[in-house]
């Protein structure tokens, strides 16, 4: 039976629905596509808690004056193989955009590249800034940090973001092998979509205000925290990811920055790292296809998917079908255009 209250929009209607909302909050209109073409491509892809679920969010930072919209990034050549972006405040992407050419460049001569951005704000998924790298050939690896919500292993106070890295790999016959996981045990955007939804959580995942494990997701979001994922494992790669994307870059870390000032601020302020390694360079010509065999072979073995494979298939969808909104949400995203 068909879904009336659901629309199918192709993915060039949703970026210009998207751009159109940046643009009335004060984007520039460059940064405003970079933000819309990620935005979209997330919902395109099933990465809900990234995908048009945080226009509002956007919107209300953009309002409160705590990130610039307009910022235009610094790029900075400061080595063989590092290249350093100041985002100024602004939203990472458009920082990313700018420096991503030099790093290229590098990884060709070099081999290997750094890219080092800060003070930034990263509202996104990170599969859309490192999948593009593997379809080009390269084998990326990036990690960003957030707002400190996740308590340390045996800790009692927040002290890192969700913190995620993601991996991207070229493979042959296939899509590229990519995973793009948070350092906390789920998202905190999945908490927010679990309590807007009256959905309890898994047991191990947060804790409420008293420090007291909870299933509850508003106990965590109000005054709560969440866990890293795999206990010290897990804290281990989140305190990891305060070191490449914060202590490296020289942003702030998770719990460092100061948004009270900015009423309705939710755009975390803190820095990305990415490293950039072309794989010729390791003398085997046959590296797409080595992936390729592990992959088959985890898959031999039992794994029922690998990483991606979900947003693949949701994309082949949504590229046939048109990209999935309710009409609620559809009206929302208008009336936030100013439509
Ligand atoms: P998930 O736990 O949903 O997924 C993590 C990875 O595991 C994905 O690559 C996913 O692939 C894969 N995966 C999931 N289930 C399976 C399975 N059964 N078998 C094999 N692979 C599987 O992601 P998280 O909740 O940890 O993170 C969600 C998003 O939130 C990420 O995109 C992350 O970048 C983003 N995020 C952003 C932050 C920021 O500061 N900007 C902070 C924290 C998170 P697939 O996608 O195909 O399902
Ligand atoms: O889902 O944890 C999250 C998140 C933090 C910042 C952006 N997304």
């Amino acid at each position: 039976m068909a879904e009336t209250n659901t629309i199918h929009l192709p993915y060039s209607e949703l970026v210009s629905l998207l751009e159109a909302i940046f643009i009335a909050h004060g984007v520039s209109t460059s940064n405003a596509r970079i933000l819309a073409e990620n935005c979209a491509g997330c919902e395109r892809d099933g990465s809900l808690s990234h995908g048009i679920f945080r226009m509002a969010g956007y919107v209300s930072s953009l309002d409160s004056g705590w990130v610039d919209g307009q910022a235009v990034p610094e790029v900075e050549d400061v080595g063989p193989s590092f290249v350093r972006v100041d985002a100024k405040g602004g939203f990472t992407q458009p920082a990313f955009f700018a420096g991503k050419p030099l790093l290229i460049e590098k990884v060709k001569q070099t081999g290997v590249a750094v890219l080092a951005i800060r003070r930034s704000h990263h509202f996104s998924a990170l599969w859309p800034d490192v999948e593009p790298f593997a379809e080009e050939g390269f084998v990326a690896l990036s990690a960003v940090n957030s707002m400190a919500c996740v308590v340390p292993y045996g800790g009692t106070k927040a002290v890192f973001g969700t913190n995620p890295v993601a991996f991207a790999s070229p493979r042959a016959g296939k899509a590229p092998f990519v995973f793009d996981q948070a350092s906390s045990a789920i998202a905190h955007g999945d908490v927010q979509i679990a309590a807007r939804e009256g959905h309890e959580l898994k047991p191990g995942m947060g804790v409420d205000r008293d420090g007291e494990p909870t299933t509850d997701p508003k106990a965590i979001l109000d005054g709560g925290a969440l866990l890293p994922f795999g206990g010290h494992k897990g804290n281990s790669i989140a305190l990891m990811v305060e070191i490449l994307s914060a202590a490296l870059t020289g942003g702030y870390f998770s719990g460092e920055f100061d948004w009270s000032g900015h009423k309705g601020a939710q755009t975390p302020f803190t820095g990305q790292f990415f490293v950039v390694i072309d794989p010729e360079r390791g003398g085997n010509d046959a590296f797409a296809e080595r992936v390729a065999g592990i992959c088959e072979l985890v898959l031999e073995a039992g794994q029922d998917r690998l990483p991606g494979d979900r947003r693949h298939l949701t994309r082949a969808r949504a590229t046939t079908d048109g990209i999935p909104l309710s009409v609620e949400n559809y009206e929302k995203l208008r009336s936030l255009s100013g439509a």
